[in-house]
């Protein structure tokens, strides 16, 4: 196979641990081909021009980092504008905070085609082409456009919606044309291929000429899942530093006399936070043998605050919090700790392991790595319990998780104390078989499986 090009919106320089699993292992493959790694980069320019962008391109090792800049105007509409306030709502099933403002897919659309020049300029013929994600779905046609013959493949990160739900989108056929100029398209789960299947065979008039095959606009185009994993060994290995250790020791001298129950994620609606403090605060109504012990850590990164709907969703959970720990909270005792900041990578599997329970209860996601982290991080001999939403494409994987339906408020909380009460053999046996799972479908399976399968097909 020829050199690799992964582009993505944003990328990472793949040597630097902070970057996390995803980048260290797109970077391992292209470190192993010499590729090159191409998307925006992060910079706004106030007053540029729509449409145009500096490149700039620097060595890291074998690999080649190419970026471009944005102009304001770009930004928001394409970044702000239609990838996170049109397709990232509507894709999460959340029609109703969606901003279907006209003049965002203008600006998707310039910010694709400046890529697809940019990117043109530093192509080899023999290249094998990698998108990720929803920002950059009509690169590969912009790219084709310009006569680039390069094999593409597509991932998409984040869940397909059913067929109605995507027709809502006032440019929906454009767009799923648009992915017919990949070879491959690869989602996370089954449920979005059949999803695609389905938008398919009641939208367009292409030919389904197989389950994994569809055929339109002159091409035929392989559709698959690929659930994306974690990078095991790296994860433990960050588990074994000093960092993680602290962390670790820290909670557990802290919170010697309570159990700690975990969330950890960046502030975003699909994530579920507001129903998951509704369910803990039943818990400790349903179950008041938790009063004075339970404690939820919620972790809630900042994420995108400059939409919208997010400011709102901060302030929703600034209040369930201070309502939850102004009704039950004693001196000694406050139920939660609501932290709106990241926590540092190299101190999360210690924060992860103090914890006897971790909560990963979105209400839509397209897998959820936080889930499969919580598992590597644990002791094998006495491990945590994983209460994860049958929403999140990581269900698919994890049966031997508690799935939880996260609208259910009573049932979650049901669920929450059972994870609190379930004997340590039942503890073993889930995590033993979760661990193996995730072993077996981890970061590098993934990628070698979506690499594998855009090889096998046959050159344009
Ligand atoms: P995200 O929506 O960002 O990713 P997720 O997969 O859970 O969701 O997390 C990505 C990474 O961010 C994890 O490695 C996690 O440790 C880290 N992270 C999250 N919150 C953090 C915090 N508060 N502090 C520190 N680190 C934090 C999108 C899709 C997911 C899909 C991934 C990968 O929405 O469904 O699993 O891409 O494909």
């Amino acid at each position: 196979m020829g050199r690799l090009v992964v582009v993505s919106n944003r990328i990472a320089d793949p040597r630097k641990t902070a970057s996390g699993g995803l980048a260290v292992a797109l970077g391992q493959a292209l470190e192993s081909s010499g590729g090159l790694w191409f998307g925006w980069s992060g910079k706004v320019v106030e007053d540029g021009t729509p449409g145009e962008g500096d490149l700039h391109v620097h060595q890291a090792g074998k690999v080649q980092l190419a970026t471009v800049d944005l102009s304001r105007e770009d930004h928001d509409s394409y970044y702000l504008g239609y990838s996170n306030g049109v397709l990232w709502p509507v894709f999460h099933y959340r029609l109703d905070l969606a901003d279907f403002d006209a003049g965002y897919i203008g600006g998707y659309r310039r910010v694709n085609q400046m890529f697809a020049h940019k990117l043109a300029s530093l192509l080899q013929p023999d290249d094998v082409i990698w998108v990720h994600d929803y920002h950059l779905i009509p690169l590969a046609a912009e790219l084709r456009a310009m006569g680039c013959k390069q094999r593409m493949g597509f991932f998409l990160h984040i869940p397909l919606p059913p067929p109605l739900i995507l027709a809502a989108v006032p440019a929906h056929d454009w767009l799923m044309r648009c992915l017919f100029a990949y070879d491959l398209v690869g989602f996370q789960s089954e449920s979005d291929v059949a999803h695609f299947s389905r938008y398919v065979g009641t939208e367009t008039s292409a030919d389904i000429l197989g389950e994994h095959e569809f055929r339109a606009y002159g091409k035929t185009l392989q559709v698959q899942a690929f659930p994306i994993g974690i990078d095991v060994d790296e994860f433990v290995e960050l588990g074994k530093g000093r960092e993680s250790q602290d962390m670790f020791n820290q909670m557990r001298t802290e919170y010697s006399r309570r159990r700690l129950l975990l969330g950890v994620e960046r502030l975003d609606y699909s994530k579920g936070l507001p129903q998951r403090l509704k369910a803990f605060r039943q818990l400790l109504q349903d179950y008041p043998e938790n009063l004075g012990s339970a404690t939820l850590i919620q972790i809630a990164a900042p994420s995108r605050e400059s939409v919208d709907a997010y400011a709102a969703l901060k302030q929703e959970l600034e209040s369930l919090c201070g309502a939850i720990n102004g009704d039950h909270g004693e001196l000694d005792w406050m139920p939660v700790r609501y932290i709106h900041r990241s926590v540092a990578r190299k101190r999360l599997p210690g924060l992860y392991r103090a914890a006897s329970v971790a909560l990963v209860t979105p209400l839509r996601d397209g897998m959820n790595l936080v889930a499969k982290e919580f598992i590597v991080a644990q002791d094998p001999d006495d491990p945590g319990v994983l209460v994860l939403s049958r929403f999140a494409g990581a269900a698919e994987q994890m049966k031997d998780a508690l799935l939880v339906n996260p609208y259910d408020t009573s049932g979650t909380a049901q669920t929450m104390q059972r994870a609190m009460q379930m004997p340590l053999e039942e503890r073993q046996r889930r995590h033993q078989a979760l661990m193996a799972g995730i072993r077996e479908h981890d970061v590098h399976w993934w990628r070698e499986r979506f690499l594998n399968a855009l090889a096998a097909i046959p050159a344009p």
